[in-house]
């Protein structure tokens, strides 16, 4: 067996050293198109229909049409999983504008691109669950939704790679961005949730983030656990003095935050609502999911 990874690209299963795309194609020249990151648990996809409903919205949103129906791409997603031998790891499912001239117009380009990679995942280390993670508010702003709307998971992620270095080059391993207003919108790859009084609070969607799966999946589980939440406006005051702060998305899951800034947030390690929304979380992604093998 090759110890290379098969890559759906095209209506193909091909070896990775075969898997290329043309430097003719839009996604590479203009970063216009729309991508995915989905986790798979346990031999079973993470919210399926989720991330490809969200694939199909944003592409809409761009005037893209996918060369295929939401079925089918369940089904590129479960076989290059199935293809790799793999029942736990991560997902990258890419659909551009295709390949077309040096010109901006994707009226030259026929045909998008589309791939898919399965692959496992690197992790952010076990201790950082319990001791929470420092971040810093970056400089660089959030994209205003009237320009290019956070909810298009879009492949241009200039704005919240140039937030990453900021963290970076600050010893932090995620920045926290503000919208145009100097309201909290969300961190470059995750969502943001405080707790404060035992009440949770979450940006809204029209502050302009992307509306994260793990951020819907972990406001059902407060719910069910009974604790309030709400989507709703804050500012940086807040974060600062928060209870217990926290990043979700499909990577992370669900991860504390103990210093924004040089502040220390609440009792410096992990929160108690923290710990236990990570547990249903984890609990839940490990139970559900579409069957990967049958
Ligand atoms: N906000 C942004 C801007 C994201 O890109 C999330 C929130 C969380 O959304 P989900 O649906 O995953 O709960 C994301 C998703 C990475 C990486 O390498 C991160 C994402 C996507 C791809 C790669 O950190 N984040």
């Amino acid at each position: 067996m090759s110890d290379e990874l098969i890559i759906y690209l095209d209506g193909e299963y091909v070896k990775e050293s075969e898997a290329k795309v043309s430097v003719f194609d839009h996604g590479l020249l203009y970063g216009d198109g729309v991508f995915e990151g989905i986790r798979f648990y346990n031999g079973r996809i993470f919210k399926c229909k989720e991330h490809i409903d969200r694939i199909f919205a944003a592409a809409k949103a761009i005037m893209l049409e996918i060369p295929m129906s939401k079925e089918e791409m369940k089904e590129v997603l479960i076989e290059t999983c199935r293809r790799n031998n793999l029942k736990d790891g991560y997902i990258r499912l890419v659909v551009t504008r295709g390949r077309g001239d040096l010109g901006l117009s994707p009226t030259k380009c026929p045909k998008p691109t589309v791939f898919c990679i399965a692959s496992t995942i690197t992790l952010y280390p076990k201790e950082m669950y319990e001791k929470g993670m420092p971040i810093i508010t970056a400089a660089q702003r959030r994209n205003k939704a009237t320009i290019v709307d956070p909810q298009v998971k879009s492949l241009n992620y200039l704005n919240n790679i140039l937030a990453k270095i900021e963290a970076n080059r600050a010893g932090a391993s995620e920045a926290l961005m503000l919208n145009h207003d100097g309201i909290v919108a969300e961190c470059t790859g995750d969502n943001i949730f405080i707790v404060k009084d035992g009440v949770i609070y979450t940006p809204p969607i029209h502050v302009g983030i992307l509306d994260g799966i793990t951020r819907r999946t972990i406001m059902d589980l407060a719910k069910e656990m009974g604790i309030e939440i709400y989507e709703k406006e804050f500012t940086l005051y807040n974060v600062y003095n928060a209870d217990e702060c926290f990043l979700t998305g499909t990577a992370a899951e669900a991860i504390a935050v103990t210093q924004v800034d040089g502040r220390t947030i609440g009792s410096g390690v992990a929160g108690p609502i923290t710990k236990k929304l990570l547990k249903a979380f984890q609990e839940y992604a490990r139970n559900n999911g579409e069957p990967i093998y049958e």
